[in-house]
């Protein structure tokens, strides 16, 4: 039966990986896959993650099912993290998913449901799972610009241009914060823009935020999102929890739908249940339990922004020391991006060939569309990563 299948196309990310864990050489760095590292070179749990999973050993009797939309005071407490005090509230429903990946096929599967024509517009370049998931839900892809290769920057301009073109048709898929792969975030005046354009030209915004809290803070974080919450009568959002509370494995994640009426929204969560019904039934429990107590724990809560910030620093950091070590191995200031980007990622702008050489000759993995997680790299590792790209050429 299965002889006829394609050969499977392998994840360009979590194939680096495996690479990586082959490679013998002792000097090896990975600023490949997407996942924050301490001074240690290790992916900690969190503190506040570890005293809500010790609560959870402790009170926790039953593994009964829990029900089809997850955890219900996890999906307010993450609704409220990302909307906060917005009017959206009183229209929005959410359902806990399997990571934001779930969350993406969820919602792109409830779009194909209510207007199997639509086209999803994805940002040039994109996260590497958006186009798959979207396909595979059965829907149009297109791209609208963003990225400009030259500034390292967002082509605003045109991507406004762009989206002033579309209509009730089309879905424009947004990146709540810190861009994939790019590091190349919106500025306040293009999402104001934005939410001008989305209720004129009538199209769906749909936010996929990875990233709250890894940029400029939880709040700022979700600026263009509340912003286009209030003045859009529908909105889509899908957030992740495996970045900001370090619980990538858990696979925890939400979707959530903003309607002109609550009554509206809670049809669309039932959809998203009979959605999640028909795939994988329900969400695991563990990881989404754990962000419910820690949200609702105030001093749970404060440890984990703590936490958060201190990652945070430590990004910010490495991006101002690999800046001023890249530019002054160059004498140039041609790495200035590097400090201006934000979240884990910037796109480097050095070819599939620069790539190939600083994995083969250095033992350094990059994504070959040039990403460097720059929350992987180690202090110890600047040296030899600034040496490498000298000598690629970069
Ligand atoms: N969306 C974006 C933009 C991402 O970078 C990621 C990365 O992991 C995801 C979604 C998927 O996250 P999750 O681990 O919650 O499925
Ligand atoms: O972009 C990244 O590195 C993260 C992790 O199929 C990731 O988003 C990468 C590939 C993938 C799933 C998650």
């Amino acid at each position: 039966m299965f002889e006829s299948l394609p050969v499977a196309k392998a994840d360009p990310i979590l194939s680096l990986t495996v690479a990586f864990r082959q490679d013998t050489r002792p000097n090896k760095v990975d600023l490949g896959i997407g996942v924050y590292r301490d001074a240690l070179g290790k992916t900690p749990i969190m503190k506040s993650v570890s005293a809500a999973q010790e609560y959870l050993f402790a009170q926790q009797e039953s593994k009964g099912y829990v029900g089809l939309a997850g955890n219900e005071s996890f999906n307010i407490a993450m609704q409220t993290l990302l909307l906060n005090n917005t009017n959206a509230m009183a229209r929005a429903a959410t359902i806990q998913t399997p990571g934001a990946s779930g969350g993406l096929r969820l919602l792109a599967d409830l779009i194909k449901q209510a207007k199997p024509n639509a086209t999803v517009w994805l940002s040039d370049p994109s996260y590497v799972n958006h186009h798959p998931i979207m396909e595979a839900a059965g829907l149009n892809v297109a791209y609208y610009p963003y990225f400009d290769a030259q500034t390292k920057q967002v082509k605003e301009q045109a991507m406004l241009e762009c989206l002033a073109g579309l209509g009730s048709d089309d879905v424009v898929l947004l990146h709540g914060c810190c861009h994939n792969p790019t590091g190349a975030d919106l500025s306040k005046q293009a999402w104001q823009q934005i939410a001008q354009l989305a209720p004129k030209c009538g199209f769906l915004p749909f936010i996929d935020i990875a990233y709250q809290g890894f940029g400029d803070g939880l709040d700022e974080d979700a600026y263009g999102l509340r912003l286009l919450s209030e003045v859009c009568d529908e909105m889509l959002i899908t957030a992740s929890c495996s970045k900001n509370f370090g619980l990538y494995r858990e696979r925890t994640g939400m979707a959530c739908v903003i309607s002109p009426s609550i009554e509206q929204a809670q049809n669309a969560k039932a959809n998203l249940m009979s959605l999640s019904r028909k795939t994988y039934t329900m969400p695991p429990d563990w990881g989404a339990a754990c962000v419910a107590h820690i949200l609702g724990t105030e001093r749970l809560t404060a440890n984990w922004r703590e936490e958060l910030d201190v990652m945070n620093q430590r990004i910010l950091s490495l991006r101002t020391t690999l800046r001023d070590a890249l530019n002054q191995a160059t004498n140039s200031n041609r790495f200035d991006y590097i400090a201006l980007h934000k979240g884990m990622f910037s796109v480097t702008g050095l070819t599939p060939k620069q790539i190939d050489c600083l994995r083969d000759d250095h033992a350094i993995y990059m994504v070959g569309d040039g990403r460097m997680n720059i929350a992987g790299l180690l202090e110890a590792d600047v040296q030899q990563v600034v040496e490498a790209f000298v000598a690629v050429g970069a």
